[in-house]
């Protein structure tokens, strides 16, 4: 068991000023290609889903940022959706690009065959741009369903040609002090290649625009049995470890609560961020987000959660003696090593958590404290008409 005492003044400031940034589309429903099951007081509009991530990070109190997805969450008004988020403690953050649900998209967007095609995909990109310079966001985020499902179907080569000189023309397009943040994934919606599948291209394509574009890690979007904690230090020592999507995942890419399948792996990565020292983001530039769909579990709660699991695992190897563990290391003691790691793993710091929540005025069970504010309860009763958010609307 582990108190507030038993960490360094570095490490407790590190712990004090965690940050994650919450994903707007986690409010609203979400679902399987099955069924999308709908939840009482789910947000109708941007506007009320910063009203349930402005509650994550009141209870939390590690949740101050917001990423919007266009055009799920397109509004008239950007300047008044960030004067609303900013009453609220929030700030809008990411923007996420969405190329992967027009039916032009259908063989590919920046990649795509068609010069028309890639024209609109690079012209909804520059849109996105626009509402950056509107909100404030410094990162544009890229995430594409483009691939095939044959082989043969397209050319690969050609593909990442033209995938290079789109990403070219809208990383023109930014600020300077914006960058671009560029996701991949192995699989799906695509079935045979996909045009950004692993880290290696992503590296690859984003070293070949320029200093400010970045790798994004969505822990659910390797194979099975992959040591993502290895690619968290490949892209750190290149320098392009641009952001975290963290979520669980027990078969594919099921977007479920982060920690839920294996908290071991989180904490693991978790050794690799603060071994590098990338904990704290406005130094190491690498945001963690949280990239999740609640289909079942009420929204908020699930954000709330989730973000203590992060925490949790944070807490657990801030503790590490790192001393002890390099020592051990160059002395090739593996057991002794790996003695060090397992123990950290499997030490209780909800003491510590407590402690460090009523420092800073918080509920130490945020959880608790969120189900007797009757908050749930009360959006059910107001949100009543309109249409609820949903992913993809
Ligand atoms: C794709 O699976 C992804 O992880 C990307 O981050 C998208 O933008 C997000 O999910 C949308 O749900
Ligand atoms: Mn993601």
């Amino acid at each position: 068991m582990a108190t507030l005492k038993d960490l360094t003044p570095e490490a407790h400031r590190l712990l004090s000023e965690q940050t994650l940034e919450l994903a707007s589309w986690a409010f609203g429903n979400a679902g399987t290609r099955f069924k999308v099951y709908s939840t009482a007081g789910t947000p109708r509009d941007p506007f009320e889903k910063i009203d349930d991530a402005a509650q994550v990070n009141a209870f939390t109190g590690i949740t101050p940022r917001i990423s919007l997805h266009i055009p799920w969450d397109e509004t008239e008004d950007y300047g008044a959706l960030r004067e609303y988020a900013e009453e609220r403690g929030i700030q809008l953050s990411n923007i996420n690009s969405n190329v992967f649900q027009d039916d032009d998209y259908k063989f590919g967007s920046l990649t795509n065959s068609d010069p028309h095609i890639r024209r609109k995909a690079i012209d909804a990109h520059k849109h996105c741009i626009d509402i950056m310079r509107k909100t404030g966001s410094d990162t544009l985020k890229i995430w594409l369903g483009d691939g095939t499902n044959y082989p043969g179907q397209d050319s690969i080569r050609r593909r990442q040609d033209n995938l290079h000189e789109s990403l070219a023309e809208i990383y023109a397009e930014l600020d300077e002090d914006q960058k671009l943040l560029l996701e991949y994934k192995f699989f799906e919606p695509a079935f045979y290649h996909t045009d950004v599948p692993d880290w290696g291209t992503s590296l690859g394509q984003v070293q070949a625009l320029g200093d400010r574009a970045v790798v994004c890690l969505d822990t659910g979007h390797h194979a099975p049995g992959t040591n993502i904690e290895f690619i968290v230090v490949q892209l750190l020592r290149a320098g392009r470890l641009g952001a975290f999507d963290f979520n669980s995942r027990f078969y594919a890419d099921d977007d479920l609560m982060v920690g839920a399948a294996d908290p071991y792996q989180l904490f693991r990565i978790l050794n690799e961020i603060i071994d590098a020292d990338a904990l704290d983001t406005p130094v190491s530039g690498v945001n963690f987000m949280l990239d999740q769909c609640h289909n079942l579990e009420e929204k908020i709660p699930g954000e709330i959660r989730s973000a203590l699991n992060v925490q949790e695992m944070t807490a657990k190897v801030l503790l590490m003696d790192r001393a002890a563990l390099t020592a051990a290391q160059e002395a090739h003691d593996v057991l002794g090593a790996n003695q060090i790691v397992w123990d950290a793993f499997f030490t209780d710091v909800q003491p510590l958590l407590a402690e460090l929540r009523e420092e800073k005025g918080l509920d130490p069970d945020p959880l608790g404290a969120f189900r007797r504010s009757g908050y749930l309860e009360k959006i059910a009763a107001d949100r009543v008409g309109g249409v609820q958010a949903s992913w993809g609307a």
